[in-house]
């Protein structure tokens, strides 16, 4: 088919939370997102850019996000052709990093083929040999540093409630042992498990070995945000599994991280490896290696959150990952209907063309800071 992009808008929204989500690296209690509309031939696609507000989860932010889409990246790909939406990350491939903005351009044209080819999105993204397996999405939940343990255990409690099939909670060094054996001693049975966001070295392998006796299904990133290496050496010294986020930017470092079992689950997030054409590509390298993977989460509005769902189709998305309702961020969704949890826990995948939910316009418009088109 081809594409050709005629124009490229970037916006910027400013949402609060309905709660604030604390992690090892900071508190954040409003967002800046990136939105990216991309046109050709009167279809549009949009995408979310996940960054975060700050350079603290990796290096991009806000703001990096909108110089390197409007400077580097959409003059690159204005007007090129496009054989298919799988060939627009090697367009910017010379840049270095930023995967978070690029990711959010090369989202928003699968969602424009997707459309152009009258599909749901999941489809278009799962038409290769395997396809989608999943047709519904089973959820955890994400939840953050709070201000005291009886606070996490009433969320935890809420949640649990709601029918979220599993609980994850951030640590930091002074949340962690203590409060996971309040978070047990409260929830014998649950699937549990902690993320600490790079807050520990190898040194602190002592104090990790502690967290064996909880039973957790895994511990999420304890080490550098960069570092393959000493996740190795620390999960050799861990009964329990070492699931990376951070470190994993491509297919090939998750390939090399199996193959020095560096870790035994991965998290794939849709920005931080640059889009869906790489996601897939570390989807399929962890499945060859009987390596399960599930969806993370930036806190994404409606849009991120819509791509989240259609990629967690894929058949290794096995375990519950952290795309959730939309009430749990915003008490009010940039799309129509906002993102819905049934009571056993699931994400229902939506039919509609492209990324499968309606653009509340009106409120869009309303948030919106910032716009700059570029042609
Ligand atoms: O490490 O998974 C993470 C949020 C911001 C930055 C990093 C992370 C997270 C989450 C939230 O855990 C997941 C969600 O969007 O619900
Ligand atoms: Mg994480």
């Amino acid at each position: 088919m081809g594409i050709r992009l005629e124009q490229i808008t970037l916006r910027e929204i400013g949402m609060p939370l309905v709660h604030f989500f604390e992690t090892s690296f900071g508190r954040t209690t409003e967002r800046r997102i990136v939105l990216v509309e991309v046109q050709s031939g009167g279809v549009s696609g949009w995408g979310e850019v996940t960054a975060g507000e700050n350079p603290f989860y990796n290096e991009e932010w806000t703001e990096s996000a909108w110089l390197i889409l409007r400077d580097f990246v959409a003059p690159r790909v204005l007007r090129h052709d496009f054989a298919s939406a799988s060939d627009v990350a090697a367009r910017s491939a010379h840049i270095r990093g930023h995967l978070m903005a690029r990711g959010g351009l090369e989202a928003a044209v699968w969602d424009l083929e997707a459309r152009m080819l009258g599909k749901p999105l999941y489809q278009h993204i799962g038409q290769g040999a395997q396809g989608a397996a999943h047709r519904e999405i089973p959820c955890g939940v994400s939840i953050g540093i709070q201000d005291s343990v009886p606070q996490l255990l009433q969320k935890i409690e809420a949640e649990l409630a709601a029918g979220y099939q599993r609980i994850k909670m951030k640590i930091k060094p002074g949340w962690d042992v203590d409060v996971i054996r309040e978070v047990r001693r409260r929830f014998p049975d649950i699937l549990l498990m902690a993320d600490a966001n790079s807050a520990y070295t190898l040194a602190d392998a002592p104090l990790l070995q502690r967290l064996d006796e909880f039973n957790l299904m895994m511990i999420e990133q304890p080490l550098a945000h960069d570092e393959i290496i000493d996740h190795a050496k620390l999960q050799a010294q861990l009964k329990t599994p070492i699931c990376l986020d951070e470190c994993i930017r491509s297919a090939h470092q998750a390939e090399q991280a199996i193959a020095m079992d560096a870790g035994r689950i991965i998290n794939i997030k849709l920005g931080r490896v640059g889009g869906f054409a790489e996601a897939k590509r570390v989807h399929d390298v962890a499945q060859s290696a009987g390596i399960p993977v599930w969806c993370g989460g930036m806190l994404e509005a409606g849009i991120g959150r819509a791509h989240n769902i259609a990629l967690a189709t894929l058949p290794n998305f096995t375990l519950p990952g952290d795309v959730s309702a939309s009430k749990r961020y915003w008490a009010r969704d940039i799309i129509h209907p906002p993102v819905e949890v049934t009571s056993q826990g699931t994400i229902a995948v939506r039919d509609e063309p492209g990324f499968g939910y309606e653009l509340d316009r009106e409120f869009l418009d309303s948030i919106t800071v910032r716009r700059e088109s570029v042609i």
